[in-house]
């Protein structure tokens, strides 16, 4: 069964306007830089699929091999019967393991790029015909209308691909407080994150041979010239990827190669040689700076599974409503105080 939702109310031809306003201000400001989730167009989606099976991108094979081999234990945690919501569930590629594993009532896949939930979805109930599935475009990190088909059901949250490395660590924890919210009380949430490791494979990884990760970086500032009537010339921008040590993360950056100057939307901009526009974090967390993570975010761990290798985490977490005050003492502290004379 297939029911479609969409948080989003956009015509085909419109120009999300957040969109719009993500890019003005962000080559305004300085340093110049555009959230990541607009990489995500149809060739953008197209292009990160093709990132998961390059060879330097261990995240993707590495986090498969976890949940399938982990696959039996997960289900023992979670029980059967819940309701599985997918944040950034893009091609859906890893949720046959889960879904096969847990048993669920119902499937909600949650993205921001359409065109390509549409596709995955399809092809999900051919492989899984008796599941309800549920879609759901719109932004994981607004307020989300779960369809009411699930509001009585138990929930399991799958967060995988370490999408929350993209968010700097308040607006991970944000983020993981409004799924714990969106999600409710006793929920659980499956959550893959990539671990610190050599610099070398991280760059690497960022940074492929074949430069897919170049080109799915560069079609940022197409679909701007597409999107927005923009006139960045592309042969004018190069791909570059830092380790940034301080922040413990990946960064990719779109270099000008010359000095360039631009419009969009009919604003001008000029940029200098070596100036660069930020476009993705991905940060890398240590087991327990994950863990630490999780319960910021109101979510206590109760298992972890890792590679042979140990570059990969999977953390099974409960939704624990002490864990969303950030800091309980000094809650109990100022009570305290309260009662003093
Ligand atoms: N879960 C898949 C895909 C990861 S790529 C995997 O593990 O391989 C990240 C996905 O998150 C993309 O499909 C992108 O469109 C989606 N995404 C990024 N930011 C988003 C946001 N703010 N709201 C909803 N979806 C988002
Ligand atoms: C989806 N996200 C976790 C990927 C990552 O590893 O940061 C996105 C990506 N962009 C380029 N390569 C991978």
């Amino acid at each position: 069964m297939l029911l479609c939702q969409s948080n989003r109310h956009l015509d085909f031809a419109e120009i999300d306007p957040a969109f719009r306003h993500d890019v003005l201000n962000g080559l305004s400001i300085r340093p110049r830089a555009i959230p990541a989730r607009w990489h995500y167009d149809r060739w953008g989606s197209v292009l990160f699929d093709a990132i998961t099976t390059l060879p330097e991108y261990y995240l993707t094979r590495t986090e498969r091999s976890i949940l399938s081999k982990a696959a039996s234990e997960i289900a023992a945690l979670t029980g059967s019967g819940r309701a599985v919501i997918e944040f950034g569930s893009g091609s859906s590629a890893k949720t046959p393991t889960l879904l096969s594993a847990v048993n669920p009532s119902a499937y909600v896949p949650v993205d921001i790029c359409t065109d390509f939930i549409w596709k995955s979805v399809e092809q999900l109930s051919k492989t899984l015909p008796n599941l309800s599935i549920y879609p759901v475009e719109g932004d994981f990190t607004g307020e989300l209308r779960l369809p009411a088909a699930i509001q009585s059901m138990p929930r399991l949250g799958f967060f995988p691909g370490s999408t929350i490395g993209n968010f700097v660590v308040p607006a991970a924890v944000d983020l993981l407080r409004n799924i714990a919210a969106t999600l409710g009380e006793g929920s659980m949430l499956l959550i893959g994150i990539d671990r610190l490791k050599s610099m070398d494979v991280l760059l690497r990884a960022y940074d492929d041979a074949q430069g897919i990760t170049a080109a799915f970086n560069l079609n940022l500032l197409r679909r701007i010239n597409r999107e927005l009537k923009g006139s960045v010339p592309l042969d004018a921008f190069r791909h570059l990827v830092r380790w940034n040590d301080a922040e413990v993360r990946i960064e990719m950056h779109l270099e000008a190669a010359c000095d360039v100057r631009f419009a969009v939307e009919g604003c001008s901009f000029s940029m200098a040689k070596g100036e660069t526009i930020h476009t993705k974090n991905s940060l890398k967390y240590r087991p327990r700076d994950a863990s630490v993570l999780l319960r910021a975010g109101g979510w206590t761990p109760i298992a972890d599974w890792t590679d042979d290798k140990g570059l990969f985490s999977v953390v099974l977490a409960k939704e624990e409503p002490h864990n969303r005050h950030p800091d309980p003492l000094q809650q109990v502290k100022s009570h305290e105080n309260d009662e003093m004379p």
